[in-house]
């Protein structure tokens, strides 16, 4: 019976005191673990952005506003064996889907698509292929594009303008355009120093966390893609973000820190592994960006600058780790939400109240 109760108790959603200026809400609940998660207005039938998130199972997850509440359907069905061309035959069923992103890779098509990466088969602990997919809404319904197909487990993914880039465990950088006939990728880093973990969009290239300790970026030169190491801790890196000008790191070793050039400034330690990095608006209240973070011990932390120090908070805790965060517009008022999500299944929406 105490079992019982313990089991109940744990799985009840905290609630948050009066006085928190942070209201976090569990807005969906998948029947797995969920990798990642992005904001984006994917699906032009409702208003406004929805939430993304990529599923263990292969499901892509698709989490919209109705009214007060928030409703989730899953947009991708796993492709068949046989299916079509040699390279689906050859692919079976897909496995994890890791990391996604939105943009506009599809211009001729109204509103954002999804772009995800992950395993080809099986889980991200097994070894084997990885592939990358294009999925959007059409008035039929949601269609999906394979991308690239990787010998490797790919689990970096973000979108510049029109560009897709994909990066993985095969350390390779690739970047792919959807020309008229299809998805073109090309290789432009044939050796990143680790296993790309995470990637982010700069206004002129690219910047990846490595397993390595490494932040690398990418850049267009006159003679193709030039690679910078811009950052090494002795621990490997987790998630990014950046504002334009400094760069947020969530590392394997639980510290979050905040690099400016050359000054480094540790926001946050966590006893776990880091698995969030959102640099935005928050607080409208507070002049600047705020910060928030996540992980392994199952915390939401926003941290906020406070004078000349930073003050750390925990907004939510979960039973289980979370694996990522994201940011962005879904409550239609001032300052981005923070979204999180992993291995309950849950993803929870943080807002200033
Ligand atoms: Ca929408
Ligand atoms: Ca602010
Ligand atoms: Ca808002």
């Amino acid at each position: 019976m105490r079992c019982l109760i313990l089991l109940l108790s744990t799985a009840c959603v905290p609630t948050v005191p009066d006085e928190d200026p942070w209201l976090a809400e569990v807005v969906f609940q998948a029947p797995a673990k969920l990798g990642s998660c992005a904001v984006g207005d994917v699906d032009p039938r409702f208003e406004g952005a929805e939430i993304v998130a990529t599923c263990v199972t292969g499901d892509i997850y698709v989490v919209h506003r109705e009214g007060e509440k928030w409703v989730g359907e899953s947009v991708f069905d796993p492709p068949v064996r046989g299916e079509g061309s040699t390279i689906f035959g050859r692919i079976g069923k897909t496995g994890e889907m890791i990391q996604c992103a939105v943009g506009d890779v599809r211009p001729d098509l109204p509103g954002l698509e999804i772009v995800v990466v992950g395993m080809i088969e099986g889980s991200e602990r097994s070894s084997g292929p990885g592939a990358a997919w294009c999925l959007y809404r059409t008035p039929d319904g949601w269609e999906r594009e394979l991308i690239r197909y990787d010998p490797a487990l790919l689990h970096a993914v973000c979108v510049v303008k029109q560009d897709v880039f994909v990066a993985g465990f095969e350390k390779q950088v690739y970047l792919a355009r959807r020309e008229e006939q299809g998805w073109a990728p090309r290789q432009i880093v044939s050796e990143l120093p680790g296993a790309a973990k995470n990637a982010i969009p700069l206004q002129d290239g690219v910047a990846l966390a490595c397993n390595n300790g490494s932040i690398v970026v990418v850049r267009p030169d006159d003679s193709g893609w030039k690679t910078e190491d811009a950052d090494w801790r002795d621990a490997a890196r987790g998630r990014i973000a950046t504002d334009g000008k400094r760069l947020l790191s969530a590392d394997d070793d639980g510290v979050l820190t905040l690099i400016d050039g050359e000054d480094h400034t540790v926001l946050h330690r966590s006893s776990k592994k880091l698995r969030g990095a959102v640099l935005a608006d928050l607080d409208p209240t507070r002049a600047g960006l705020e910060v928030a973070t996540t992980g392994y011990d199952g915390k939401i932390v926003i941290v906020v600058r406070e004078g000349d120090t930073w003050k750390a908070t925990t907004v939510f805790s979960d039973p289980q780790g979370f694996h990522h965060l994201a940011s962005g517009e879904l409550d239609g008022e001032p300052g981005d939400e923070v979204v999180a999500c992993g291995y309950s299944g849950r993803i929870v929406m943080v807002t200033r109240r």
